[in-house]
């Protein structure tokens, strides 16, 4: 049945030319004896050719990894080298992991070739080169995979995936999309799970980063572009993902020369001097929750002299840290607007300032102890927010709701886009007949009993 789904996928999916080749051994040998093996199978995609039982390849070929008994492996004596474009499908990624085998240091994949790869539904571990490396490709995407305790070696950016123009690991990259997959204790020194530096778009939907290290630059992702002339055409989208616990001295993500768009994400208990590092960067931080930090920033803003000025804007996030974290920090060469924010932790510094006015607020903003962020005559200075504490409210990512009698319920204007849990916004929350946007990364619903559904009373 999933055979003839995939099938029909195939044809309707308007690929011109490919074929369907299906893996039915976890062997790692190339050896006519009835069988499919991944490496079979791959050799028969990369070259249009028939190998074994696999079948023949044919223009951008569809590899349907047909091993799907539970803890499933394929060990690697040396890399798969991918030069054709090509899907990879596995069982999921519970299902099948790839790894390599005793005596084999390098890649997992490396991929060369002009055409679009998609890697999907499989799991890669233990890599001690940079898992996927990317020298061509045009648009590459993975989707509902994991990555486990992959390590770059030597010279090596990303972990998990190197796919760095910038720093000449990659030659040639379209796009990288990455939706709902898992990166978890991965290390480099720079992009501990994913180096991706250069001007191709870079998005990140619905993934997790957790317990990523790196030594230099970038725990859980490394995007760098040095050129001064593209800020406003270079990419990067992280949405509905979620950055836990993942370490390095110089930011959990780093960017820089940027236009950036971070929304509906959560930072939770990252360490290091920041968890967002934005260099000469333009864009939105929206509706996430930035949480778990006693000392360092949540967001660094500075930029170069020689650079148009970076400017970002934040927007409907939740603040909670304490002790001496700073949430915002606007350095150097970069200018802040701020709305809408909850800045619910203990910490008295809030925001801060390397220069004057550099930090503008738009209004909206609350602070619970001090006043550093709020000097707009509709921010809310010294105010308890009254948050719940951060739990799952029914959804998949953990949320710190406000009360129904909190000072943040339908008291900002200027919402217009989903909170941190993807629900439309604004909701009469204060029960008044006008729907008002809270302040923060989330919207208390109309009619919503939150404790009803944590469970507990
Ligand atoms: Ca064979
Ligand atoms: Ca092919
Ligand atoms: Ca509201
Ligand atoms: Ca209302």
């Amino acid at each position: 049945m999933k055979k003839i789904i995939l099938i029909t996928w195939l044809l309707l999916s308007g690929i011109a030319q490919a074929n369907l080749l299906i893996v039915d051994s976890n062997e790692d040998v190339v050896q006519v004896d009835n069988n499919c093996t991944l490496r079979e199978a791959i050799t028969a995609a990369n070259f249009d050719i028939t190998v074994d039982q696999c079948g023949t390849g044919l223009g951008d070929d569809l590899i349907w990894l047909l091993i799907n008994s539970s803890g499933d492996a394929i060990q690697l004596d040396n890399q798969l080298g991918i030069i054709d474009g090509v899907t990879i499908q596995g069982p999921g990624a519970d299902n099948l992991v790839l790894l390599p085998a005793n005596g084999h240091s390098g890649h997992i994949f490396q991929i060369n070739t002009d055409r679009d790869v998609t890697l999907q539904d499989f799991r890669i571990g233990g890599a001690q080169s940079s898992a996927v490396d990317v020298v061509n490709v045009r648009d590459l995407e993975f989707a509902n995979m994991e990555f486990h305790n992959n390590q770059a070696g030597s010279n090596e950016y990303g972990g998990a995936i190197q796919a760095d123009v910038e720093d000449g690991h990659t030659l040639s990259i379209n796009s990288l999309m990455i939706d709902n997959v898992l990166f978890q204790s991965n290390s480099a020194d720079y992009g501990g799970a994913v180096a991706a530096g250069g001007t191709y778009d870079f998005s990140v939907n619905n993934s997790e980063f957790i317990s990523n290290t790196a030594s230099t630059i970038g725990a859980a992702i490394y995007r760098y572009y040095r050129g001064f002339d593209s800020i406003d055409t270079v990419f990067t989208t992280i949405k509905n993902s979620q950055f836990k616990e993942n370490s390095c001295s110089n930011g959990t993500v780093s960017v820089l020369q940027q236009t950036l768009d971070i929304s509906e994400s959560l930072f939770q208990n990252n360490s290091g001097v920041t968890t967002i590092n934005a260099l000469n960067t333009r864009g939105a931080i929206r509706n996430s929750i930035f949480t778990g930090r006693t000392s360092g920033r949540a967001l660094t803003f500075s930029g170069y002299p020689t650079a148009l000025v970076s400017i970002i804007s934040v927007e409907f996030n939740t603040f909670i840290n304490q002790s001496s974290a700073v949430d915002m920090q606007v350095g150097n060469y970069a200018t802040v607007s701020i709305q809408g924010n909850a800045f619910a932790g203990s910490n008295i510094i809030s925001c801060q300032e390397i220069n004057a006015d550099t930090l503008v607020s738009n209004g909206y903003n609350l602070e619970a102890v001090g006043e550093s962020c709020t000097f707009h005559i509709d921010d809310l200075s010294g105010t308890h927010a009254e948050l719940l504490p951060l739990g799952l409210y029914g959804g998949d990512i953990l949320i710190a709701p406000p009360t129904v009698s909190s000072p943040l319920v339908d008291t900002a204007m200027g919402c217009n886009s989903n909170d941190i849990s993807g629900v439309g916004r604004p909701y009469d929350g204060n029960g008044d007949g006008t729907s008002e946007c809270d302040i923060g990364a989330v919207e208390l619903p109309e009619d919503f009993d939150y404790i009803f559904i944590n469970g507990f009373e």
